[in-house]
């Protein structure tokens, strides 16, 4: 199939699974068309099939914002007509599902090629609406707009039915993970570098938003670091990041904590950590907390949130209620006090990961999503 894929290029979940979906694909024999305002994050190294499209902004002294999703709109237009795109395939409905509607339309207009639009929703296209209303109308029109519509897991396909009230099929394909990226083995970095023998090591990866609840990650390792000898990595950046720098001085925890800012290959780190801390407001499937599980690292997150989905309670982590700091230390103290029940943990992580989310298999379920969608 021609494929063109549309994302935030930015190191944002959305735009990873974008992005790997599209390697993924084009490493199947599809021809995968990107087309977007920059190479998206992900895409660091050569591959055949794979094409980037460029979208430039206009600036007019006229504009005092440049009309980007226009251009964007008029640049699907253009690509799917010129390699005739099956599909197109954009992820987060605002503004991308609208400029594919928008795209669709202009080469109704013309006469061409039209490609099927699929959507697929990552849950902060969502929740988007609940901090601007004025998006409610839009961001409806645009998911029932698609072709086909996705969503990263049954929480976020429950959500957005009754959020939205669509009577349309979502179809829920979960995130993957690259197991060439993500597996419990890494010779790229050492344990030795962040802790001593004796220490855990406990990590944390997000983009530091209010919804990561970046200070309960330094409440809880607070706690265990009174038990334990521990350390605690932090992964990653954003409008949190003062906030915890500032908690983690008043706490007496600097010397404890290891900030390593944004990272291309969160995967060479993982593997040497003990638990991952997410315990996310809301969270409609929790990429991180996937990585970390391929990396044989087991997981606390938050019940009722898409985490559910991916953690396996008492198998490999622990789903807790949101903001109980106290409870989640509890379960990570009492699981790094017994190291065959961690040890068990740890081989359920990567076993279960593979088994539910390896890219393989949900590759398939997307081409015969594609598929479905076509013949309709
Ligand atoms: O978590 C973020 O803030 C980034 C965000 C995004 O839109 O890029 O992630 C969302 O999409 C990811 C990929 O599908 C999901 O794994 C994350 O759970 C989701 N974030 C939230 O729901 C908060």
């Amino acid at each position: 199939m021609n494929i063109g894929i549309t994302c935030y290029p930015v190191a944002g979940g959305s735009g990873i699974v974008a992005t790997e979906l599209g390697q993924q694909l084009a490493a199947r024999g599809h021809q995968v068309h990107f087309v977007s305002y920059a190479l998206p994050f992900r895409l660091d190294r050569f591959q055949s099939n794979i094409f980037y499209h460029g979208v430039e902004t206009t600036a007019y002294p006229l504009f005092k914002f440049p009309p980007y999703t226009l251009t964007l709109a008029a640049k699907m237009a253009d690509v799917a007509r010129n390699t005739k795109l099956d599909i197109l395939h954009v992820h987060y409905a605002i503004p991308h599902a609208t400029c594919a509607y928008l795209a669709r339309q202009l080469i109704a207009a013309g006469g061409g090629h039209q490609p099927k639009i699929i959507t697929t929703l990552h849950g902060t296209d969502i929740t988007l609406v609940g901090s601007d209303p004025s998006f409610y109308d839009i961001t409806r029109f645009s998911i029932l707009a698609s072709d086909g519509i996705t969503a990263v897991s049954k929480y976020l396909a429950d959500e957005t039915t009754e959020v939205f009230k669509i009577d349309k099929e979502i179809r829920v394909v979960h995130n993957f993970y690259d197991e060439t990226r993500f597996s419990p083995v890494t010779t790229d970095c050492s344990r030795k570098e962040f802790a001593a023998p004796d220490e855990y090591l406990l990590m944390h990866v997000s983009n530091f938003r209010p919804v990561k609840r970046t200070l309960d990650v330094i409440d809880i390792f607070d706690k265990v670091a009174a038990e334990l000898p521990a350390r605690l990595i932090l992964i990653g950046e954003g409008p949190d990041t003062v906030l915890a720098r500032r908690q983690i001085n008043k706490r007496g925890l600097a010397d404890k904590v290891i900030f390593l800012g944004n990272q291309q290959s969160v995967g060479s780190v993982l593997p040497c950590g003990d638990i991952f801390l997410m315990p996310s407001e809301e969270e409609s499937f929790g990429l991180a907390a996937l990585e970390a599980l391929a990396c044989g690292v087991p997981v606390i997150g938050t019940s009722g949130t898409g985490l559910t989905e991916v953690i396996d309670d008492y198998k490999n982590g622990f789903l807790l209620p949101v903001g109980d700091t106290g409870a989640m230390a509890r379960a990570a103290i009492s699981l790094l006090k017994n190291k065959e029940r961690l040890a068990e943990f740890k081989s359920a992580a990567s076993r279960l990961a593979h088994e539910k989310f390896a890219a393989d298999k949900i590759i398939s379920e997307y081409e015969q999503y594609y598929q479905e969608v076509l013949d309709a």
